[in-house]
C-alpha cells in the first residue's frame, strides 16, 4: 500500500482548485490538433468568453486528463470543448469524468482514416448515458459558438437546487 507521498495519483486538495478558472476549457490529445482548434478560440475571444486550453491525451496521459475533467467544475470551467483525432477517446473519457457538457471536435491528421470518419465515430457513438455533442470534422468554430449557446443558458443544471430534475 503506497504512502500518500509516494501515490501515482494524489488526492487533490480542494484549495488546489479554489481559483476562479475559465468558462470554457479546451482540450487537445496532441499538440497537433492546435492549428484546427484555433477557430474556437478566436470565437471565444470575439464573443468576450473566458477559455483556456490545454494539451492533454487520453492515451498517452490518461491520469492527467482524469485529473482535469474531475476537478474543472470547481474551478468555474462551465463548457469543455475537446479536439482530438484518430481513435478519439478524449471527448468520451472526460466526459465520462465530468458533469459538465462536453462539446467534441473530430479532427483530421496524416494517418485519419477516411478524412477524420474514425475520429468522427469514436466521438459520436458514445454509449447511453454518457453524451458527448460531436460538431462535424474539423469543426471547432461550430464547438465555440454551440459553447456560447449552452453558456447562454439560464436556471442551472437539472438536478440542481434552482430547477429540480423532476420538473423538467
Ligand atoms: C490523437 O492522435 C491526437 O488527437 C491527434 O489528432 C492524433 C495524432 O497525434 P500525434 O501523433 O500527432 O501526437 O490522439
Amino acid at each position: 500500500m503506497p504512502t500518500p507521498e509516494e501515490s501515482p495519483l494524489p488526492l487533490p486538495v480542494l484549495e488546489d482548485y479554489a481559483e476562479i478558472g475559465p468558462l470554457v476549457g479546451i482540450l487537445i490529445g496532441s499538440e497537433s490538433d492546435r492549428e484546427a482548434m484555433e477557430p474556437a478560440c478566436v470565437e471565444l475571444d470575439e464573443r468576450g468568453i473566458s477559455w483556456e486550453l490545454k494539451v492533454l491525451s487520453a492515451h498517452r496521459d490518461p491520469r492527467g486528463v482524469a485529473e482535469y475533467a474531475s476537478t474543472a467544475a470547481l474551478r468555474g470551467v462551465r463548457v469543455i470543448i475537446a479536439g482530438a483525432g484518430m481513435a478519439a477517446a478524449l471527448p468520451g473519457v472526460v466526459a465520462a469524468y465530468t458533469d459538465l457538457p462536453v462539446v467534441g471536435v473530430p479532427l483530421t491528421s496524416s494517418r485519419s482514416v477516411m478524412g477524420g470518419l474514425d475520429a468522427l465515430l469514436a466521438i459520436a457513438q458514445m454509449p447511453p448515458g454518457v453524451p458527448v455533442a460531436c460538431v462535424s470534422v474539423n469543426g471547432s468554430r461550430n464547438a465555440a459558438v454551440l459553447a456560447a449557446k449552452i453558456l447562454g443558458q439560464g436556471g442551472g443544471y437539472p438536478g440542481t437546487p434552482g430547477r429540480p430534475a423532476a420538473e423538467l
